[in-house]
């Protein structure tokens, strides 16, 4: 289906022409920051620091885009493994992220017991997904049922992956929200792989967003490398959901520009070319090379900014790697209850 964002989610028409040069520096930030520790994970990985990575490289546009719609503090967002620009521009810290990396006491997502990747924080309303890809689909239709019980005006922003809209949980979590006019926002980041499977045999449609009309609600499939029409996007969507006139399903078509995780190789399945070519749709880039146009950053300031990240990160990696793991002794802490 070929359609246009305003044919779908009327509003104003140009994208992201709303924002301050300060807010687009702030988004760049964060591209460079999700970038500058995904970068730093895969490193530790190698050097058998770190049990697991599972990367949002090529992500980054669809992610810190979408979440500048939201409003931090107040709207709920549950973001699948690939989801560490969202949690970064939601409000974890870098720290955060690594003492979960290292799997330590003080990790926020779940004191160092789950894998690396299921981000949650009750100050920042993240909340965790389950390992089985889709949960957090039905989950976030669950909170924004709960957010319309409440007569709250959150929205609910959930994410996942075109594979994972095989699964009967995507089916049931729209369904429910389409139903009930639920304010949620159903994101697909379409980096066309499930792992080694590539989209065409994962689904007989040509699009994520086409599955939408089944369930009466809007769908729209756009650039996930561009950070400002997933801004753009993702504020129509947020503007419907909190008037209550219900979900939308967006689809950011983005790059996988890594391997699906660091135990696999994605050498043995995507062809040469591919791979060859993947830097030149790197959202990175594409943002970096936008603001160097518009003359909306020196050369200078990117180098300070790249640079203050780069330190930031390794007082992140530091201060996580001394961190102290949880003590044995709350093993069982939240498994059973305590006996009394
Ligand atoms: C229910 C279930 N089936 C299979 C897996 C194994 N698995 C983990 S990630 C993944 C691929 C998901 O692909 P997609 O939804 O496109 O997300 P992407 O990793 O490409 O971003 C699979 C099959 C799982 N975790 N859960
Ligand atoms: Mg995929």
């Amino acid at each position: 289906m070929d359609v246009s964002i305003e044919d779908l989610l009327p509003g104003q028409a140009e994208s992201g022409t709303d924002l301050a040069p300060e807010t687009l520096h702030e988004m760049y930030r964060y591209m460079l920051l999700a970038r500058a520790i995904d970068e730093r994970m895969w490193i530790l990985n190698r050097a058998g620091k770190a049990p697991f990575v599972i990367s949002c490289q090529g992500h980054e546009a669809a992610q810190v885009g979408s979440a500048f719609a939201l409003m931090r503090g107040k709207d709920f967002t549950l973001p699948y493994y690939r989801g560490l620009a969202t949690v970064l521009v939601m409000g974890m810290t870098a720290t955060e992220v690594m003492l979960s990396l290292f799997a330590r006491a003080a990790d926020p997502n779940s004191g160092g017991r789950q894998m690396p990747a299921h981000y949650s924080s009750r100050r920042l309303k993240i909340i965790t997904q389950s390992s089985p890809v889709g949960t957090q689909i039905a989950h976030a239709a669950g909170v924004g049922l709960a957010e319309k019980i409440k007569r709250g005006d959150a929205v609910v922003w959930t994410s996942f992956g075109e594979g994972t809209t095989s699964q009967g949980d995507f089916h049931e979590g729209i369904n429910l929200a389409a139903v009930h006019q639920l304010p949620v926002i159903f994101q697909c980041e379409n980096n066309e792989y499930a792992i080694s499977v590539p989209q065409k045999m994962q689904m007989a449609v040509a699009s994520v967003a086409d599955r939408a009309v089944a369930y009466g609600i809007p769908g729209v499939s756009v650039d996930g490398t561009d950070v400002l029409t997933m801004y753009e996007v993702t504020r129509r969507a947020v503007e419907r959901a909190r008037r209550g006139d219900g979900p939308t399903l967006i689809e950011a078509r983005v790059v996988r520009l890594t391997a699906h995780s660091s135990d696999d190789n994605d050498r043995t399945y995507r062809p040469q070319r591919e791979l060859k070519n993947l830097r030149h749709q790197d959202p990175v880039i594409r943002f970096a090379q936008h603001l160097n146009d518009h003359d909306l950053i020196s050369e200078a300031e990117d180098k300070e900014l790249r640079e203050a990240i780069a330190a930031e990160v390794d007082e992140a990696t530091d201060v996580a790697e001394k961190a102290p793991m949880a003590d044995p002794e709350t093993l069982y802490d939240h498994v059973y209850a305590p006996s009394s």
